[in-house]
């Protein structure tokens, strides 16, 4: 097998789930750490031109974007496993939620934590009305479902743990929605889970 290298930052939540994975798969891997400036390298660059984290290599492949790497892995090296169910409705399911995860979670709690975090650019109460939103559509789904896209966990509950798990350092509390915290606790006690660190919300 090829050497794997991810790229990215401890603190990105689009690279935690990509991290997550690597570590359920249990596929040795290097970490190239990627911060603000190596994003805006010319070498950076050629490896993805939106300067976006995370960035995966394998061998001669260079692929971009969190979800698309958890697709290629899941296929690549899992082919037929549970984290990416190949019959019509099974995948459309994991599809869902993988839009999900680049649309409501990241501009609700993913951007909500990067205003807070990192005073990026955005309006504080829109992420905190999009992230209420998605929380509570998450609370009455996983009422009835232990996991959100199938009977075991798959890619649809990577990539949407990571932004939901540390929404309050977004200031988005997850004291209303015990479902999605019971949710959040399934995926920790995952054999091979890895926790994102820990971020101090400034006062
Ligand atoms: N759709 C991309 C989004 C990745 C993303 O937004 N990454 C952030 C870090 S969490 C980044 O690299 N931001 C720098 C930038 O956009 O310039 C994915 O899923 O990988």
């Amino acid at each position: 097998m090829t050497k794997l290298r991810l790229h990215g930052t401890a603190l990105s939540g689009h690279v935690h789930r990509v991290s997550l994975f690597l570590n359920i798969l249990r596929l040795e891997h290097e970490f190239v750490e990627a911060g603000a400036q190596v994003r805006a390298s010319p070498e950076f660059r050629k490896l993805n031109p939106l300067g976006q984290i995370p960035v995966l290599e394998d061998g001669e492949l260079v692929l971009s974007d969190s979800n698309a790497i958890l697709v290629y892995l899941a296929k690549r090296y899992d082919a037929g496993g549970p984290w990416l169910p190949e019959d019509p409705v099974g995948a459309a399911r994991v599809q869902r939620w993988l839009s999900i995860a680049a649309g409501e979670v990241m501009y609700g709690p993913g951007t909500a934590r990067l205003i807070a975090l990192w005073n990026a650019p955005g309006d504080p109460a829109r992420a905190q009305a999009i992230a209420e939103r998605l929380l509570t559509f998450m609370e009455t789904h996983l009422a009835g479902h232990d996991y959100l896209a199938a009977a075991g966990p798959t890619l649809a509950d990577l990539a949407c743990y990571s932004y939901v798990a540390h929404a309050p350092e977004g200031r988005v509390s997850l004291e209303p929605y015990p479902a999605v915290r019971d949710w959040l606790a399934r995926i920790e006690a995952l054999p091979a889970f890895v926790a994102m660190p820990r971020s101090q919300v400034p006062a």
